[in-house]
């Protein structure tokens, strides 16, 4: 069949909207209309050639919703009308890792997912010259239809708007889950998040959940600062207007009892290397977790002084919140539908495919959240 994409055919080139062809789903696949789609930093991050993994000419976007059209062989979970979200993380329910009990990371198919193809190793997108086309993330949402294993699909249920559940394939997912998942935040405690971004806003969302008394939001945006204190940033530092941001996060948290301060938890949603550093050593001396969500550019490194570890401090990072996706996104819907989580004020812009390019500009100017482009 043909479908109409955005395709990246360079880095750092703006995506072309065209016609490409899409075979049909072969043995354990599906193929999947995309509703809606959101833009992540991670599609930029890659656009502009930062990702060492990114391959050109490809189809980006892994932040989807849509409707299962067609089934291939050997397909029993699904059937044409249901409803799914596509996973960048699949859940195969098989594999050592996901039978380890321990991680979110299926190895099932990260190997050809990785060089932008299906699993049996070849891509069903081309151009119309018959030059291949990559898949990315294995979901390439850039395009109104799209070929998925069956593993990296969530079913949802049908009656939730695809034009805002296609952020739990991504943002939504990753934030809360990063706090619920993969720091383990209780009751009481307190925390910083840097970057209040599409991410980072959800890591708040996410502490306002597990009840933090306080909630301190950095960015160098001060626009930012609004929307953040409505999901429950109790605090803001614009790390451009202080000496030091670190010393002014730790201050925020002293107390008469706790006269050394520093946050129980840290996030860092930036990708920046520098802040993930700052991030870390803002925490508390014995026991601060410090969680690394932010993707870096290919070569850039992190680095503290080991002391910061020898004294208790503790770094950690997460995928996807650590979300099984087959198992959790359901659920995530189902807060979504019950009012149990916020989305749609931080969907900001809504766009046609035509537009896409016009959405990284949002994000490069720092005037969106999440841009969703509705097909
Ligand atoms: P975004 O562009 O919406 O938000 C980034 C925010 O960080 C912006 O508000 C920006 O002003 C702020 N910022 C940039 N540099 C800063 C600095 N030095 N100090 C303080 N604030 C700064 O991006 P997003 O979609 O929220 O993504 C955030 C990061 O998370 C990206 O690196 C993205 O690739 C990554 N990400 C990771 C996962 C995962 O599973 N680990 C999932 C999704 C996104
Ligand atoms: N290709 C990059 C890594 C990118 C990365 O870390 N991706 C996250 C999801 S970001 C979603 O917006 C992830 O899931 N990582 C686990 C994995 O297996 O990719 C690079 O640096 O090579
Ligand atoms: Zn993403």
């Amino acid at each position: 069949m043909r479908t109409r994409a955005a395709v990246a055919l360079e880095a750092g080139k703006p995506l072309e909207i065209m016609e490409v062809n899409l075979e049909g789903p072969k043995a354990g696949e599906v193929l999947v209309e995309i509703k809606a789609t959101g833009l992540c930093h991670t599609d930029e991050f890659t656009r502009s050639g930062a990702d060492p993994e990114g391959l050109f000419p490809s189809i980006l976007g892994h932040e989807g919703a849509g409707v299962v059209l067609e089934v291939g062989e050997g397909v029993t979970t699904l059937k044409p009308g249901d409803h799914v979200i596509p996973l960048y993380t699949p859940e195969c329910r098989e594999c050592a890792s996901c039978l380890s009990g321990k991680t979110n990371l299926c190895t099932a198919i990260r190997n050809t997912q990785g060089q932008g193809l299906m699993p049996d190793g070849t891509t069903r997108f081309s151009m119309l010259d018959g030059t291949p086309i990559y898949h990315y993330m294995g979901c390439s949402t850039f395009a109104n239809h799209t070929v998925m294993p069956e593993i990296a699909l969530a079913k949802v249920r049908d009656d939730a708007p695809f034009d805002k559940i296609c952020y739990i394939g991504c943002g939504v997912t990753t934030g809360i889950g990063a706090v619920i998942n993969t720091a383990g935040v209780e009751i009481g405690s307190t925390a910083a998040v840097f970057g209040l971004g599409g991410i980072g806003l959800n890591v708040i969302q996410g502490l306002r959940m597990a009840g933090c008394d306080k909630i301190i939001g950095v960015d160098l945006n001060d626009d930012k600062q609004e929307m953040a204190r409505k999901f429950g940033m109790t605090h803001f530092v614009n790390p451009s207007k202080v000496d030091d941001v670190k010393a002014e996060i730790i201050n925020l948290t002293k107390t008469d009892f706790d006269p050394m301060g520093g946050v129980d938890y840290s996030f860092d949603a930036t990708g920046n290397v520098k802040v993930m550093r700052d991030a870390l050593e803002c925490s508390h001396r014995g026991w601060g977790v410090s969680v690394i969500i932010g993707v870096a550019p290919a070569g850039a490194e992190i680095s503290t002084r080991p002391f910061q570890l020898v004294t208790g401090r503790v770094w950690k990072g997460t995928a996807f919140g650590g979300a099984k996706g087959r198992t959790d996104v359901p659920k995530f819907v189902e807060w979504y539908m019950d009012g149990k989580i916020e989305i749609d004020p931080m969907i900001t812009h809504k766009l046609t495919l035509d537009e896409i390019n016009h959405g990284f500009e949002l994000m490069h100017e720092g005037k969106s959240i999440r841009a969703v482009v509705e097909y």
